[in-house]
């Protein structure tokens, strides 16, 4: 157990989402998810308050997973792949969760959001300086992404449970990455991988005009 935890860094997750995007632009959903099971281990380790936040995330990759190991599954190798499919078999609810209330699409784009934040997240601890707040960086990309799209109450108790976090060196030093310095420079190899995936996630979702899933 120990081992296990010890052998935990977030230099894998990230690169998870490095192997994501294939020659042609698409993106695996095998390492999508495995990303996000790893962001999901990371978030557990900052405490039962964040337990909530990744509770969702959680429920959202084993959606994901059931489709990738169920019958269609090779339809859900690619974002692209499932696109197709779902829209073409009519499998997804576009004005109102009704019959299809948990489609590969609605569920992505819930997940696709909540990469944006973890984007911003990481790019303003990378930049920021030591005594920057990591409760303030984590409100800001919180503010500027996925609050958008929850009500109220879920802003709340998310803003509540960001002022748990740890300082902007103990984050650094939970990745598992080495030094401070050397947490930091993963970061900036590693985001434009996240990036990348959220630009061509985007850009697929947009052509099909499924940004606003219900
Ligand atoms: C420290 C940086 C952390 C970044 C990790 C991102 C985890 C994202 C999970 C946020 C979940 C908040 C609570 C749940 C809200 C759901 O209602 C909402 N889900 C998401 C992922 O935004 C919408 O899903 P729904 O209700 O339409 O099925």
């Amino acid at each position: 157990m120990a081992v296990e935890a010890d052998a935990f860094s977030l230099r894998e997750v990230l690169a998870a989402f490095q192997t994501c995007v294939t020659e042609q632009r698409e993106v695996l959903l095998g390492p999508y998810l495995r990303g996000w099971r790893g962001l999901i281990r990371f978030l557990h380790s900052l405490g039962a308050i964040f337990s909530f936040v990744s509770k969702d995330a959680v429920a959202k990759v084993q959606i994901m997973e059931n489709y990738c190991g169920g019958e269609q599954r090779e339809k859900y190798v690619s974002l692209q792949s499932m696109v197709e499919y779902e829209l073409a078999s009519g499998l997804v609810d576009l004005q109102k969760r009704s019959g299809r209330p948990d489609s590969g699409c609605r569920t992505v784009l819930r997940l696709h959001r909540a990469l944006r934040w973890l984007q911003l997240f990481l790019e303003g601890l990378r930049t920021g300086t030591e005594d920057s707040r990591t409760s303030v960086i984590c409100t800001d990309s919180y503010n500027a992404s996925l609050a958008a799209y929850h009500p109220w109450v879920i802003r709340k108790a998310a803003t509540v449970a960001f002022c748990a976090l740890p300082s902007r060196n103990a984050f650094l030093e939970i990745m598992n990455v080495g030094t401070a310095e050397e947490a930091v420079a993963m970061l900036g190899e590693a985001l434009p991988y996240i990036c990348d995936v959220y630009g061509i996630t985007q850009e697929l979702f947009a052509q099909h005009k499924l940004l606003d899933l219900p």
